[in-house]
């Protein structure tokens, strides 16, 4: 199976008058409310290589507009290289941002909440110790617990909180695959979505030739350390000129979806330099992931 590009991509670039962005505009968390859906995406200026995040705000999904400055960017000394790669997962009227805290101390999930996309509350680091990233909150507690993907190189694991802020019970739930498309390192991507048969999980993983592809795995409901369903192929690979070739060649790296209608939209990142997005039917996806 695969998702369906939408005939406009790639539907956010850089902006060349923008300091802040006028390099690259990609990897973006995705908040939906009733009439709108929020991207709030990872950029890069010239000037350095540091990842501030930007804002689009969209009525449709495919047509966005977009502030002229960032509304979170890096503020400690765990962040000096950038904020880079949010999942926003809103829980009563919040929105938590899990995001990649880049500096000299490493590589770390940090997090921070907000009501309006403006004003922040940070958290700070949610998982002390080793290089740690693509992190991702479960919309809702699961066994009386919230729950969130993590990567310990090369896998996707879980972790679990009773307030959000302690986290610990690392289970590890996905490897690579040796041979297969995502044989070198996988990660999770945006949070899941519930759906009748399970959590449905769309990832990312890359191959030994550094190939940034994604797929689908279905997670158990009640018990998400479960995998119930995981097809050996893939759902979307880098076709697209603006895919194959950019800041970082063949790269689709997503960070969020959002359910419209019947269809899962899937937002990601082009060669880390655009942002595009690409659908499918929700039931079509479960089914698929059931298959494997
Ligand atoms: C990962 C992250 C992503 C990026 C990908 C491809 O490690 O840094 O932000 O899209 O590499 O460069």
């Amino acid at each position: 199976m695969r998702l369906e590009r939408h005939a406009g991509n790639p539907i956010l670039a850089p902006i060349p008058e923008h300091d802040w962005e006028s390099r690259t505009v990609f990897n973006c968390g995705v908040a939906q409310t009733d009439d709108a859906v929020v991207l709030l995406y990872r950029a890069q200026g010239t000037a350095d290589d540091v990842s501030r995040l930007g804002f689009a705000v969209s009525t449709d999904g495919l047509t966005f507009a977009r502030l002229d400055r960032p509304v979170f960017e890096p503020a400690d000394e765990s962040e000096t290289n950038g904020v880079e790669d949010p999942r926003l997962t809103r829980i009563g009227d919040e929105h938590h941002m899990l995001y990649t805290a880049w500096s000299p101390l490493g590589i770390q999930v940090a997090m921070a909440t907000t009501r309006d996309f403006f004003t922040w509350r940070r958290r700070g680091i949610v998982i002390p110790g080793p290089d740690n990233k693509d992190a991702a909150l479960f919309p809702e507690k699961i066994g009386g617990r919230y729950v969130m993907f993590h990567r310990i190189p090369p896998a996707i694991w879980l972790a679990y909180s009773d307030d959000l802020l302690h986290w610990g019970d690392y289970r590890k739930i996905m490897d690579p695959r040796p041979g297969n498309w995502d044989d070198l390192k996988i990660g999770a991507g945006g949070p899941p979505l519930l759906t009748d048969q399970g959590w449905l999980c769309i990832y990312h993983g890359v191959s030994q030739d550094r190939v940034y592809r994604l797929g689908v795995a279905l997670l158990d409901r009640d018990d998400p350390s479960r995998v119930i369903g995981w097809p050996r192929g893939f759902l979307l690979e880098p076709e697209e000129p603006w895919e194959l070739e950019g800041d970082v060649p063949n790269v689709v790296f997503t960070c969020g979806t959002a359910e419209i209608g019947d269809r899962v939209y899937v937002y990601y990142g082009g060669a880390d330099t655009v942002i595009a997005v690409a659908t499918a039917h929700t039931a079509d996806l479960v089914q698929y992931a059931l298959q494997g």
